[in-house]
């Protein structure tokens, strides 16, 4: 069993960013140890903060899709391996961290974003103050300042129509770029998204020496339209009620399971019905 994890709205309550609500099932997972993959819209740098706090050193997914990291813990060594061998993209490494790119570098984001800057109305995560994100997301200002550390996609704000929002949409996709829908952002990323990077884990998973021989089931479980692609591509699908917005659209040929209860509560009671007696 493999749980990859939306973190906004989901692990994390959508207000207080806090995961108390989910410790039951965050120690359900610990016990038996099955891998808690974070599937996330946030930057590494946030990713490495929450992990370390909650302990946990398995791979993850950063900013929409775009990156698989893999922090260097013996745990994670044949994976890299399997990834270096079979998923020969683009890997930014550092000291601590290989990353597998998926998607696009911030850069080239950034250029197209600000060129359209000219043309539609909308604020972007990177060139706003920490104080600005503050006050529109309830971070503290160090969360702020890790949520800023943009190295594949940009978040924006939408301050025009939602005419002009299909039309930038299309002029995104002249330059391969995507544009999703988070809790409160747009992300503008390259052509990945959550169930891509899902796909590829899991085959890198299923071909090391621990899950060779095993049936591989994945559960993933996310709260807004920027999850919907991860939901599809698992094997189990958990949609998590929000207490600040609607549950997104969705038409699955096997209907996801849903909270009842909103955030890392709801998070919390799914992970007890589908893992507590793997
Ligand atoms: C952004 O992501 C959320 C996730 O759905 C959103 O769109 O509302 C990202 O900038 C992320 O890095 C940041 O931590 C989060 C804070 O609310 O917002
Ligand atoms: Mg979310
Ligand atoms: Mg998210």
């Amino acid at each position: 069993l493999l749980v990859f994890t939306d973190l906004d709205g989901t692990l994390l309550d959508h207000y207080s960013y806090s995961t108390d609500g989910a410790s039951e099932g965050l120690k359900l997972l610990a016990k038996d140890q099955i891998p808690l993959i974070f599937n996330t819209s946030k930057t590494l740098p946030e990713c490495l903060n929450l992990a370390h706090e909650l302990r946990l050193d398995y791979p993850f997914v950063v900013e929409n899709g775009s990156a698989i990291c893999l922090p260097h813990t013996p745990g994670n060594a044949e994976l890299i391996t399997i990834l270096t061998r079979d998923y020969p993209s683009t890997t930014d490494s550092s000291a601590h961290v290989t990353s597998f790119v998926l998607g696009a570098k911030h850069d080239y984001i950034a250029t197209q974003v600000t060129a359209l800057a000219e043309t539609f109305g909308f604020l972007s995560l990177t060139n706003s103050s920490t104080q600005d994100i503050c006050l529109a997301t309830g971070l503290t200002p160090e969360q702020a300042i890790r949520a800023q550390q943009r190295q594949y996609s940009e978040p924006l704000l939408w301050q025009d129509s939602p005419e002009n929002l299909l039309r930038f949409g299309e002029r995104l996709t002249r330059h391969k770029l995507t544009l999703l829908r988070g809790g409160r952002f747009y992300h503008v990323l390259g052509q990945t998204d959550k169930g891509l990077a899902l796909r590829v884990l899991r085959d890198a998973y299923s071909k090391t020496s621990t899950y060779r021989n095993a049936q591989l089931r994945t559960i993933a479980l996310g709260d807004s339209h920027n999850d919907l692609a991860m939901l599809q591509a698992a094997d189990v699908a958990v949609l998590i009620r929000s207490p600040a917005h609607p549950l997104p659209e969705h038409s699955f040929r096997t209907p996801p399971l849903i909270s009842t209860l909103n955030g890392p509560q709801g998070w919390s009671e799914c992970i007890r019905l589908i893992a507590g007696d793997n």
